[in-house]
């Protein structure tokens, strides 16, 4: 009894003294996570009413669209429609953005490039490629808003090296990611791959002034698959490259066919010469596009071995280095551009592709940095940093750009990360500081919501020595690529000011004008909204009529947005403050169709409604009849 009671006594005396040591330590490791978790909320926190450092804007993938989030908060703020109708904002539906759209709806973007100058993103435009029908768009960053779309593009299928921007914005590049027989509509068997179908690189022109794109130059190269694209910068200024993978030139089964060879290509174009040769007249016209054949012309297009099948290439802020990520090798090769242009002088070459020069690996390559596995894209800071993300190994590297060319840090992300975007960091002068991470898959860290799972968005802090991850978003789908740009760089308008921002001859700008007028068969409508009516209140019109609405919204104060859905015609249009759409229709259907206001403006918003009224076709001719016979 007695030794049971000393047995239990000891027990419990190591017990306790176990305690002593084990819990502070214990407390200690507890507050230590507490106090980083605190940290990591400061840092990300936004409070109400105050902004964001950073635009974060997003590619949409196939849903075609551009969406706005705020860095740090990681606030979703803004849908921008590019490709694919959106209601919520009428676009799509009104004239002009239909035919934008043209016969598609629905595109497939990839990266969004701003415009720049010396390098530096100004704020005014955003382009953005659609890999799916080889446009490139470009958004007013004035008004957020798509106002032009480029394309079809001839000659290229799948434009996925695309939309970079050249430093002046001279250039939106593009390249096709599946080679074809060109011009378009030719016939070729895919057996003749090999020998029938073409590759090619170019870019789109575009005004300095206005932002309007037109025709550039299209340069002929062999039928690789073209990849991923930059421009040069600053001592690169005037070149362009892009990766490319499947020189096997093969068809089938390409995960196994064209993963045969060690090495593929960066391919760099020197856009400044083919300008002149242009000029010269060197090139054919092919689908309507001026094409210069990089195997007739020398001097314009340079291949450099890059293993193996590459995806990324990015070209770090001083322009020196091109960085080419192999998605099958577990470094990343770093080439310089002073040694590649030495090589091109010494013609030191280790072979050719269809009379393209092939520059000596050795030569050119100054390092390979062994990142990690699955390497895909690269961005910088502003210390000398670049950051690579591992799609296999689901993380980001840290790596010294120079020497000894190390990885000096390493983080897990959450998982399979495709790009990555830095702040400003595909310029000549990246801020550092946030980092996000765009991540193919979300494995569940999330609510469940079906079997049709988000990608996410990691924010990372590279301000300090080692990365943090501060939050995670789960952003529209599907974000391949981002840009960030500080917030002061942009200055968006809040209202369109009458005979400022709306010189529309159609705009009326109060009740008195609003009027409809028959011109034949087509009945045209000058028409307003504004808190809390439409006027007209009424639309007639006879069935088979084309109706044609001018629709102002005369508001004059940020917010006041109204929009404007006829039922049943499939219509809505939403005009900002101040800004005029327009509306063109077959009115076939007869009836009475109410139109209202779709946005929540007012106290009395479920008061702004009004009527089409359509005339039966049957009725408008009796009546016309009788007439006849009335009048004689
Ligand atoms: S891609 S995940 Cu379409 Cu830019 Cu690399
Ligand atoms: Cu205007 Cu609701």
């Amino acid at each position: 009894m007695v030794s049971k009671n000393l047995k239990f006594l000891w027990v419990m005396v190591f017990f306790l003294s176990a305690g002593l040591i084990f819990l502070p330590a214990c407390k200690k490791e507890g507050r230590k996570a507490r106090s980083e978790i605190e940290e990591a909320a400061l840092k990300q926190y936004v409070p109400p009413g105050e902004w964001d450092e950073y635009y974060l804007f997003m590619s949409g993938g196939h849903s075609g669209q551009v969406y706005v989030y705020g860095v740090p908060s990681m606030r979703h703020i803004r849908t921008i429609p590019v490709f694919a109708p959106y209601p919520a904002t009428g676009y799509g539906f009104d004239k002009e953005s239909k035919k934008m759209l043209g016969e598609f709806t629905w595109g497939d973007v990839h990266h969004p490039a701003p415009s720049e100058t010396n390098g530096e993103y100004d704020g005014r435009w955003l382009f953005v490629n659609d890999n799916a029908n080889n446009r490139i768009a470009r958004i007013d960053l004035r008004t957020f808003k798509t106002v032009e779309i480029y394309g079809p593009i001839p000659n290229i299928a799948g434009d996925h090296g695309s939309a970079y921007i050249t430093p002046n914005t001279e250039y939106s590049l593009f390249a096709t990611r599946f080679s074809i027989p060109i011009p378009k509509g030719t016939y070729a068997p895919v057996e003749e791959y090999a020998t029938r179908y073409k590759g090619i690189v170019g870019a789109v022109k575009i005004d300095p002034q206005t932002g309007h794109m037109s025709e550039g130059w299209q340069v002929l190269l062999p039928p690789f698959n073209y990849d991923l694209g930059d421009a040069g910068k600053k001592v690169s200024y005037g070149w362009a490259f892009w990766t490319c993978y499947n020189s096997e030139r093969a068809i089938g089964k390409l995960e196994v066919t064209a993963s045969q060879k060690e090495k593929d290509y960066i391919v760099a174009v020197n856009w400044k010469e083919v300008e002149k040769v242009i000029e010269q007249g060197k090139y054919e016209m092919i689908g309507g596009a001026k094409v210069v054949d990089a195997s007739k012309v020398t001097g314009i297009a340079y291949f450099i071995p890059c293993g193996k099948s590459p995806h990324g290439v990015d070209v770090s802020p001083s322009g020196e280095y091109i960085i080419g990520s192999g998605k099958l090798s577990p470094t990343v090769s770093v080439f310089s551009f002073s040694k590649f242009i030495k090589a091109i002088e010494n013609k030191d070459f280790e072979g050719e592709e269809d009379g393209i020069p092939v520059v000596k690996f050795e030569s050119v390559r100054v390092a390979e940095v062994p990142v990690g596995l699955g390497p895909l894209h690269t961005q910088f800071d502003d210390k000398g940093f670049a950051y690579t993300s591992l799609f296999v190994e689901s993380a980001v590297a840290k790596w010294r750009v120079g020497p000894p060319w190390d990885v000096v840090d390493k983080i897990p992300v959450a998982y399979n990360i495709g790009h990555l975007t830095a702040a400003h960091g595909d310029t000549v002068s990246p801020h550092g500081k946030w980092l996000v991470a765009c991540n193919k898959l979300s494995k569940g860290r999330h609510l469940p919501v079906g079997p049709s799972q988000p990608e996410s968005a990691q924010l990372i802090d590279i301000s300090g020595e080692k990365m943090k991850l501060i939050a995670e978003a789960y952003p529209e789908p599907e974000p391949h690529y981002a840009v960030m740009i500080k917030r002061d760089l942009l200055k968006p308008i809040e209202v369109y000011v009458r005979g400022v921002d709306n010189k529309d001859p159609n705009a009326i700008w109060s009740e008195a004008e609003a009027r409809q007028e028959r011109k034949g068969n087509v009945v045209e409508v000058w028409a307003m909204v504004v808190r809390s009516y439409i006027a007209p209140y009424k639309i007639e019109c006879e069935q088979g009529d084309k109706v044609i609405i001018h629709l102002t919204n005369i508001e004059e104060m940020r917010d006041e947005i109204h929009g404007f859905a006829i039922c049943e015609y499939n219509i809505n249009v939403v005009p900002d403050p101040g800004e005029t759409v327009h509306i063109e229709f077959i009115a076939d259907k007869p009836g009475v169709f109410p139109y209202y206001c779709t946005n929540f403006c007012s106290a009395l918003h479920q008061e702004m409604q009004g009527y089409l009224v359509v005339k039966p076709k049957r009725i408008a001719r009796m009546e016309k009849g009788l007439l006849a016979l009335w009048k004689p």
